[in-house]
C-alpha cells in the first residue's frame, strides 16, 4: 500500500512542480517562439506517458498484489497488445520529431536581408565583429592573428579594413532587424547563447557555424557559453544590448574599424621602440 501511495504522489507531484514551479524560460526577445512551442509539445507528450506509466504500475501493484492462494499466469506473447504498444509509441514520437524538423528548416534558412556579425569565441572572451560601411565582412585567418589583429581578420582583404571590431566589449543590435550570426572560435568548443534569443550554436575552431534571429525587444542580455571550454567557462559570460536604430546608430559611430585598430598598434610599437633605443 505504501508503494503505491509513494507512486501516487510521485505522479501528482511532478505535475504539480512542474505547474508551479518559478524556474520557467526567460522571457523571449525574440521571433523563436517556435522553439518554445516545440519544447511545450515534449512537455505535454511525455508528461502524458510519465504519468499514464507511473499511474499503471500503481494500479498493478494494488489489484494484483500477492494474496495467499493467487497465482501468476504466463503469457509471454500477446499480439494485440505489442501492435497497439509499437503504434502508440510511434505516434508520441513522430509528434515529438516532426514539429522540430519544420522549426530546424527555418532555423537554418537565413532571410536574405539578414546582416551578418561575426562572434568569435576564445578562452574566456566573447568579441563581435561589424560589417563596415560596405556592408561585408572581410576574410579571416587564425594564421592572421597578432598584435593589433586579435580577431586573425585578413588585413590584404579590402572588405575587411572597414570592419569594426569589439574586442571583449559589447555587442549592439539594432531591434526587429535580422541578423545572421557567424560564429567562430580561435582555440577550443565555445557555445554562444543568449537565452532569451531562444538560439545557440555550438563554436568550432577552423569551420564558421551560424543561425539567425530577429530581435523583437530592446534591453540588455546575458551572452553563456554553452560549451565546457575550460576553467573559465563559468565565467565566460558577455553582453548583447538591443537598441533602437537611433541608439544603434550613435553606439555604432564610437566603435574603431580594423584599419583604426592596426595603425594604434603600429603607432604603439613605434613608440616602445623609440623610448627603447632612447633608454640605450
Ligand atoms: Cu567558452
Amino acid at each position: 500500500m505504501a508503494v503505491v501511495l509513494i507512486l501516487v504522489i510521485l505522479a501528482v507531484g511532478s505535475v504539480v512542480f512542474h505547474l508551479l514551479s518559478p524556474w520557467w524560460w526567460t522571457p523571449i526577445a525574440s521571433n523563436w517562439s517556435y522553439i518554445d512551442n516545440t519544447i511545450i509539445i515534449t512537455f505535454w507528450i511525455t508528461g502524458f506517458v510519465f504519468v499514464a506509466v507511473v499511474l499503471f504500475v500503481a494500479y498493478c501493484v494494488l489489484r494484483f498484489r500477492h494474496r495467499p492462494g493467487n497465482r501468476a499466469a504466463y503469457e509471454p506473447e500477446n499480439k494485440k497488445l505489442e501492435v497497439w504498444l509499437a503504434s502508440v509509441t510511434t505516434i508520441g514520437v513522430a509528434a515529438m520529431l516532426a514539429p522540430g524538423l519544420f522549426v530546424w528548416n527555418q532555423f537554418v534558412t537565413v532571410p536574405t536581408d539578414a546582416t551578418e556579425v561575426e562572434v568569435v569565441g576564445q578562452q574566456w572572451l566573447w568579441s563581435f565583429r561589424l560589417p563596415g560601411a560596405d556592408a561585408k565582412l572581410g576574410t579571416s585567418e587564425t594564421r592572421a592573428i597578432g598584435d593589433g589583429n586579435a580577431l586573425g581578420v585578413n588585413p590584404n582583404d579590402p572588405n575587411g579594413l572597414d570592419d569594426i571590431i569589439i574586442e571583449g566589449g559589447e555587442l549592439h543590435l539594432p531591434v526587429g532587424k535580422p541578423v545572421k550570426m557567424l560564429l567562430r572560435s580561435v582555440d577550443v568548443l565555445h557555445d554562444f547563447y543568449v537565452p532569451e534569443f531562444r538560439a545557440k550554436m555550438d563554436m568550432v575552431p577552423g569551420i564558421v557555424t551560424y543561425f539567425w534571429f530577429t530581435p523583437t525587444r530592446t534591453g540588455t542580455f546575458e551572452v553563456l557559453c554553452a560549451e565546457l571550454c575550460g576553467t573559465g567557462h563559468p565565467q565566460m559570460r558577455g553582453t548583447v544590448v538591443v537598441d533602437s536604430e537611433a541608439d544603434y546608430q550613435t553606439w555604432l559611430q564610437e566603435q574603431q574599424t580594423f584599419t583604426q585598430l592596426l595603425a594604434a598598434s603600429k603607432e604603439q610599437k613605434t613608440a616602445t621602440a623609440s623610448t627603447a633605443s632612447s633608454l640605450k
